[in-house]
């Protein structure tokens, strides 16, 4: 039995699809950003880092997104939530890695600029690239990374919860998602998926 953290419109929607698209038998806990949850003496126990999502599991705790949902899919081999192909598998990878290490990253100047810096000035000189960070981030995946129907093609993968996570971010941060069809054909067929829509219907209530 896994426990996921997780708030609201956060990356842990990520890790919650991925859990529920292959059944596994787990728990979903609620932070309240609002409250400072993420931030409460109990919950750095926990995660010290302060952040969604976490996922406790029988062998310890587990942060980070790429490796939460390399966990889950190679927990669950049935699903076929990664390939087998080790080339392939390391794709998966390096566009797991991009979305956490560079467009989460590019999108968190908006809302965590004291993560990096102390100067207001520099808080609202940070929120006005968002916009093009952001843009220029996902035309990178709208050519090159998005194969269709899913990201890797034909097969399902955790790049797909992951992405689908990340781009609904994308109308907040300023970006004209006109300019993204394909992004923007992906999150639909998403949004059709049963797994997925249990998991909005959840978070939303
Ligand atoms: N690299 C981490 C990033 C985790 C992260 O920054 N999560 C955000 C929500 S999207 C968070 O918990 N923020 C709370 C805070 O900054 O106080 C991952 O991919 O899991």
């Amino acid at each position: 039995m896994f426990k996921l953290y997780y708030a609201p419109g956060t990356c842990a929607l990520a890790s919650h699809i991925t859990l529920e698209e292959v059944g596994a038998p787990y728990s979903a806990e609620r932070l309240n950003f609002k409250e400072n949850q993420q931030n409460s003496p109990d919950y750095l126990k926990i995660n010290p880092k302060g952040r969604v999502p976490t996922l406790v599991t029988d062998n310890g705790v587990l942060t980070e997104t790429p490796a939460i949902l390399a966990f889950i899919a190679h927990s669950f081999p049935d699903a076929k939530l990664v390939p087998q192909d080790p080339f392939a598998f390391a794709q998966v990878q390096s566009i797991s890695s991009y979305l956490c290490s560079t467009v989460h990253v590019a999108h968190a100047h908006k809302m965590r600029g004291a993560r990096w810096a102390t100067e207001e000035t520099s808080f609202a000189d940070m929120k006005r690239k968002v916009p093009e960070t952001m843009t220029a981030c996902f035309a990178l995946i709208e050519r090159d990374m998005l194969k269709g129907p899913w990201v890797m093609g034909e097969q399902y993968t955790i790049c797909d919860p992951y992405l689908y996570t990340i781009g609904l971010w994308l109308e907040g941060d300023g970006v004209d998602v006109a300019t993204l069809p394909k992004v923007i054909a992906h999150r639909k067929r998403m949004s059709e998926r049963p797994a997925v829509q249990k998991v909005m219907a959840e978070e939303k209530a």
